[in-house]
């Protein structure tokens, strides 16, 4: 059994087990691989890495977390996360990046999957470039050092490649909510050609990785470009910064109004592409000069926007 979320004020002694935390990785694993296996979500259904949901009655949407474990305690107290997950239709959606540069990374995994497994129907978990395959080149974070130092070299070592890396693998790369929003981490692919087909394509792929496309919807950023250039490639050594072009075929194409995505450190959220493109930022703790922002509102009101700079409204920052 898994205890109940604790959101304690007392943040400095964590009282969390290696057996509490590699149990509840495991129940989080088995979620993930029943609804992924069965394709079913209230309001919504689920394919491969694609979650598709209908206008929820009340949505949360999560920024960037990078382990800042007091930054996520306070925007669950705030949306009273007890009562907001008895509600099958209301959704909690994270957009990756749980871990690294913070100091509570594993608790920060450990609270978002109690969450996951509790509530499972409330909860979306998506996956950020610090969640990255082991195919990347890139070391995205210093959770294997975090799980060293607190559980010692061999069962830390061992939880992380076995449970975390198994974990990292299920978690979901866009989030569709109908008419509405289109929810990635990084951003989307900068490749327009066939794009009708790309869009079909996101749904189903034995691996789960939609080929190519990783590596853009989980490290790309937006940014205005020259007239008829779609995309350069970003410093961050992975992914392409993408026009505002490539956000319209985007929201054309999945008949969304909205992206909606992280990555980027900035002071609660910012908008790109006109309003086309909104970031969250969801934590301060490695980054004391910005603000805590996270997206709340009821399905009525997320229904009534036009465009990023109404979606903006309903950002509320700590
Ligand atoms: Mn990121």
């Amino acid at each position: 059994m898994v205890s109940e979320i604790h959101l304690s004020d007392d943040l400095g002694d964590s009282n969390l087990t290696v057996s509490d935390f590699a149990n509840t990785l495991d129940a989080a694993i088995r979620t993930l691989l029943e609804e992924q296996s069965t394709g079913l979500i209230a309001g919504g259904k689920i394919s491969n890495k694609l979650v598709e949901l209908e206008i929820p009655e009340k949505l949360v949407v999560i920024g960037d977390i990078h382990g800042d474990l007091r930054a996520l305690h306070n925007i669950l107290k705030k949306i009273k996360i007890d009562k907001f997950v008895l509600n099958h239709n209301n959704k909690i959606i994270f957009l990756g990046d749980y871990v690294d540069r913070g100091l509570g990374s594993i608790e920060v995994l450990y609270t978002i999957c109690s969450l996951k497994i509790q509530h499972p129907h409330s909860v979306v978990l998506m996956r950020g470039n610090h969640e990255a395959p082991v195919e990347f080149p890139i070391s995205s974070h210093d959770l294997p050092k975090r799980m060293t130092e607190r559980f010692g070299r061999r069962i830390g070592t061992e939880i992380y490649q076995t449970k975390i890396m198994d974990l990292f693998h299920l978690l979901y790369l866009i989030t569709i909510i109908k008419g509405e929003l289109f929810l990635v981490h990084g951003g989307v692919p900068t490749d327009l050609s066939n794009i009708t087909m790309k869009f079909n394509e996101i749904v189903p792929n034995e691996t789960g990785l939609f080929g190519d496309m990783l590596e853009e919807i989980l490290w790309n950023d937006p940014r205005i470009l020259p007239d008829g250039k779609d995309w350069e490639n970003s410093r961050r050594g992975l992914g392409k910064h993408f026009s505002s072009n490539v956000s319209k075929n985007w929201l054309s194409i999945s008949k969304t109004k909205v992206i909606v995505r992280g990555h980027e450190p900035c002071n609660g959220f910012k908008l790109d592409h006109d309003g086309m493109v909104l970031t969250l930022f969801s934590c301060n703790e490695a980054y004391p000069k910005f603000s805590v922002g996270y997206i709340s509102t009821s399905g009525i009101r997320l229904h009534s926007i036009r465009n990023g700079f109404d979606l903006s409204e309903m950002v509320k920052i700590l």
